[in-house]
């Protein structure tokens, strides 16, 4: 008893040391009320935040309601496809990379774990669950959805700004123009560049040029909306993607970009720094063959906006 209660320990304080973050919400969802209160009293003994739900509905409820729940526990044992078919609608909204799903299931559902998780459960749990096996699951799929997430984010995000990559851009802008051609909605895109570029690297240096790339991020990022993307197109070439916008709102919406980078005061070693965008605004519209159309367009624009002096806003 003794050994087992060090191992345990030993589990708990490791687990402890990985998981202490009380923004993890875990969503235990059980029919069976005593197993969701011996699963709640572990895993709070663990700080975790922990939600329950007793039936498909409480389910979807609780995850609309609250968006940190990092990982579901799940009742495999419902009738036949009526797990599968709630982890499918689940997935349809969830990602693997946000949300890990396990299930409890008894020694009878090895069928039905087995097509759980090609439908996007993370392994199985037994019923009869002990502490250890329970903590270590919950850690080793909280630790794989921590690096999905890194991963997936490393992919799709420059590095020096935090803003999308191009790829992630192209990608997102073929998506919401076919969106908009279906729909017959408005997309417009915005491409920025920082003028004289070369001579903030020149007069401060590489890493000062590096810092107002990165609060050119964040000024630019402050102006969006939800819906709207930023993305680093090239060096000193951002993007912005703006659904639902026409071609009036996203003028507005760079002007507003122009006007607060124009307003940013860096400071450094002689003083402050000051820098401008130029900014070229385009919509896409039924003649153009493909997004890359409109951002062609919209660099036109942006070349007549560099033309006429810089720091200004071109369509
Ligand atoms: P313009 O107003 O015509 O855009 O002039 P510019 O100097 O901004 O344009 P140019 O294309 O001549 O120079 C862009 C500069 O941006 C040159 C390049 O060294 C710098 N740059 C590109 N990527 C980075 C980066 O990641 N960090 C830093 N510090 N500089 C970069
Ligand atoms: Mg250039
Ligand atoms: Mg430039
Ligand atoms: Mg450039």
């Amino acid at each position: 008893a003794k050994e087992s209660m060090e191992s345990f320990e030993h589990v708990t304080s490791l687990v402890r040391r990985l998981h202490h973050n009380p923004e993890v919400n875990i969503l235990v969802a059980h029919k069976r009320q005593l197993l969701r209160q011996r699963v709640r009293g572990l895993l709070e003994r663990q700080n975790y935040q922990v939600l329950e739900a007793c039936d498909q509905n409480q389910v979807f409820q609780q995850l609309q309601e609250h968006d940190n729940i990092r990982l579901l526990l799940l009742d495999a044992t419902l009738e036949h496809d009526a797990t599968t078919r709630m982890l499918n609608k689940i997935r349809q909204v969830h990602s693997q990379e946000e949300l890990a799903v396990m299930v409890f299931a008894g020694p009878e559902d090895g069928h039905n774990v087995a097509r759980l998780i090609k439908f996007g459960a993370g392994g199985s749990i037994s019923q009869e669950f002990t502490p250890e096996e329970l903590y270590s699951r919950v850690s080793l799929n909280l630790d794989m959805l921590e690096t999905l997430g890194r991963l997936r984010d490393m992919a799709i995000r420059d590095e020096l700004t935090r803003a999308y990559n191009r790829r992630h851009l192209l990608q997102r802008a073929e998506e919401e123009f076919e969106r908009a051609n279906r729909h017959s909605t408005d997309l417009s895109v915005i491409m920025i560049d920082a003028d004289h570029f070369k001579n903030v690297n020149d007069t401060y240096g590489h890493d000062v040029g590096d810092e107002v790339l990165r609060q050119l991020t964040r000024t630019a990022e402050k102006q969006l909306r939800r819906s709207d993307l930023l993305a680093r197109f090239g060096g000193e070439e951002f993007v912005v993607l703006a659904p639902e916008t026409d071609l009036d709102g996203a003028v507005d919406l760079a002007e507003r970009i122009r006007r607060s980078i124009d307003a940013l005061r860096i400071p450094v070693d002689e003083g402050e720094l000051r820098f401008t965008v130029s900014l070229g605004v385009a919509q896409a519209t039924a003649s153009d063959q493909s997004v890359e159309s409109t951002l062609k367009k919209a660099d036109q624009a942006l070349y007549q906006a560099k033309e006429q002096g810089r720091n200004r806003v071109f369509t």
